[in-house]
């Protein structure tokens, strides 16, 4: 099936625009069986985004962006990036034969993410200096010259193409969520869902969910309300201290009637663990946020009995080697290859 395809009637296609597709969306939404009891609300569900073909939410976006691109005959594209935006443009630069260049604060991009866009062929620049400040660089350079087209999320189509996550909600769910929990970095996705529900709602009557997003707590600039001039975080995915839709996200919020929470690091990570441990999924940090949100709203006395929440699981954990490496323990049993040993190790 094709993404864009299949919602073609509410997204930006004409007769012109090229709708290609590397299999995006479409991604499972799964039932939780073992978070839920320890939180208590109705229903839990989990959207599994990593699923995407270059393991995020990004590619929703992307997909949008680069059909646009090539309807514009632009040859290149160029995004500044924490990671998973360079990964995705990267993958569809190679698809399509579009020339890619992505911006990336060095150090500060998990190994899987850096991996994707060195095997798929982009231009890395690594700049010394973080993510806000590289997209500034980007948008300049990109207004400054018609044939670069930027993919970052300030490009409507990026937005365009997320709205998808929430249609896709709708369409499983019958009805919209009551609540939907996402991380907020450069606020394109919650700015997206939040449109995508709006858009659904006036076309289907599908009701509103409440927007509810997470920050990290060391770059949390819309919960401060204040620019985080350095954002530090062991989720470098959202390590942002001036997100681009900032106004959106806001508005978001409050038309919504939902909130914004900074969660700190050590709760990132346990969450990072019990997503895995309790429930079979691994998702990278920034992605585990919205669950250390369920027990963070839980602590703090949220009522959730009535409530159908989504969590929006925006990448594969498999992106981000290293958090794994410094942050689980790595039980083995050693064994002589024989059956003896076996039996007594497994308590036959
Ligand atoms: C896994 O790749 O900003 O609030 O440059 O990779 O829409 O920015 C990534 C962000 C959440 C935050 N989860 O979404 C980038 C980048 C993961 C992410 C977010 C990101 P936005």
């Amino acid at each position: 099936m094709n993404l864009i395809e299949k919602y073609k009637n509410f997204l930006p296609v004409n007769s012109k625009t090229p709708i290609v597709s590397m299999g995006e969306g479409f991604t499972p939404l799964v039932k939780s069986r073992n978070i839920i009891n320890e939180i208590g609300c109705k229903e839990l569900y989990f959207k599994l985004e990593g699923c995407n073909p270059s393991g995020s939410f990004k590619d929703r976006g992307m997909v949008m962006a680069v059909s646009k691109a090539l309807e514009k005959k632009v040859t290149k594209i160029i995004c500044a990036s924490t990671g998973n935006t360079s990964a995705s443009a990267a993958a569809y630069g190679a698809y399509l034969g579009i020339d890619t260049s992505v911006l990336i604060p060095e150090g500060k991009i998990a190994l899987g993410k850096l991996s994707q866009a060195v095997a798929y062929g982009a231009k890395i620049i690594s700049i010394n200096g973080n993510f806000d400040e590289a997209l500034n660089l980007v948008k300049e350079i990109s207004e400054k010259n018609n044939n670069i087209e930027l993919v970052n999320s300030l490009n409507p189509n990026r937005i365009h193409g997320q709205k998808t996550g929430a249609f896709e909600i709708i369409d499983e769910l019958g009805e919209s969520p009551d609540e939907m929990f996402l991380p907020v970095g450069n606020a394109g996705n919650i700015t997206a869902y939040w449109s995508g529900y709006k858009m659904y709602n006036d076309h289907k009557n599908t009701s509103l969910p409440k927007m509810v997003g997470f920050q990290a707590k060391d770059s949390a600039p819309i919960v401060e309300k204040k620019q985080v001039q350095n954002p530090q975080t062991i989720a470098t995915a959202i390590r942002i201290g001036n997100p681009a839709s900032w106004t959106q996200a806001n508005l978001a919020l409050e038309e919504s009637e939902g909130s914004i929470h900074a969660i700190e690091d050590d709760k990132i990570i346990e969450a990072y663990k019990s997503i895995a441990s309790m429930e079979g999924i691994f998702v990278e940090p920034a992605s585990s946020i919205s669950i250390a949100g369920l027990y963070y709203l839980k602590e703090q006395k949220y009522d959730f009995s009535d409530k159908i929440i989504v969590c929006v699981l925006t990448g594969s954990g498999l992106k981000d080697p290293e958090v794994a490496n410094n942050y689980l323990e790595f039980h083995q049993h050693k064994i002589e290859p024989t059956i003896k040993d076996l039996t007594q190790i497994l308590d036959l």
